[in-house]
């Protein structure tokens, strides 16, 4: 059963990991899609390629989604492409892990621009051109398990998935009456180029499997069916709702 055929689904941050995973997930259930990037190329033309080998449309637009111009830029070229948007997956983020005494004042403001501020631009574009439309859509924010628990070298990061989490419960409010839904996904440790330094500590990464009651850490595929889920019409009475996608990891005190 293919969730969203004939939807156009624009994801961020999505030449690698979760968003890459998001955006051929999206494609396999039938979407035309729209994938921002903000550094290689390489790895985000074969995303493209390899949605177009399931016989699906993409696009490419590199954009910093720091910049409030990338945001609408992005969505000016989906809608030049396939003519409307009806999903966005924001995505895009970074964690440069970094101690809180000593931490620099351009890692805690690039981390806010990206991780929050790049959201809301994001959210905000989308659901300006979805109003435009008039026939609602899905906006699916990939907060983080961090958006309910701390981390000591994430200082600078959980309070933006704690702030993309809520931004999820406010625009659900606020784009309800025109029949928007806002939701977020709350990952746990999934292995991706975000954390392949940090993971690469081999006490640190069976510490974190063995906090993870299945055993394993994520992969960005465990990622693809819960965004899809919330993407579609599977998920019509579901707005301001955050899933927890974990592996069992938050629960788990003893
Ligand atoms: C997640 C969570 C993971 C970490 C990534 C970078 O929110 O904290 O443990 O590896 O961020």
């Amino acid at each position: 059963m293919k969730l969203l055929e004939g939807k156009t689904v624009l994801v961020t941050g999505a030449s690698t990991g979760i968003g890459r995973a998001a955006a051929i997930g999206a494609a396999q259930h039938g979407a035309n899609v729209a994938i921002n990037y903000a550094h290689s190329d390489g790895p985000a033309h074969s995303c493209v390629a390899e949605i177009e080998a399931l016989g699906q449309r993409a696009i490419a637009v590199k954009g910093d989604v720091a910049d409030p111009q990338t945001a609408q830029a992005f969505v000016a070229k989906a809608v030049e492409a396939f003519g409307k948007v009806d999903v966005m997956v924001s995505n895009a983020g970074i964690c440069p892990f970094h101690a809180f005494l000593d931490m620099p004042v351009d890692v805690v403001e690039r981390t806010f621009k990206v991780n929050l501020h790049g959201a809301y631009f994001m959210v905000q574009a989308a659901a300006q051109q979805m109003v435009k439309q008039g026939h609602g859509g899905s906006i699916v924010a990939i907060s983080s398990i961090s958006a309910l628990v701390g981390g000591e070298y994430q200082t600078h990061y959980t309070p933006t998935k704690a702030g993309v989490h809520s931004l999820m419960q406010s625009t659900a409010i606020a784009l309800g009456k025109h029949g928007i839904r806002c939701n977020s996904v709350l990952p746990g440790t999934i292995l991706t180029e975000i954390n392949k330094d940090d993971l690469a500590d081999v006490e640190k990464r069976e510490y974190m499997e063995q906090r993870t009651p299945l055993g394993r850490l994520g992969q960005p595929e465990d990622l693809a069916g819960p965004i899809v889920f919330l993407a579609s019409d599977m998920a019509a009475y579901v707005t301001g709702a955050a899933l927890l996608v974990d592996g069992g990891m938050y629960v788990n005190l003893q």
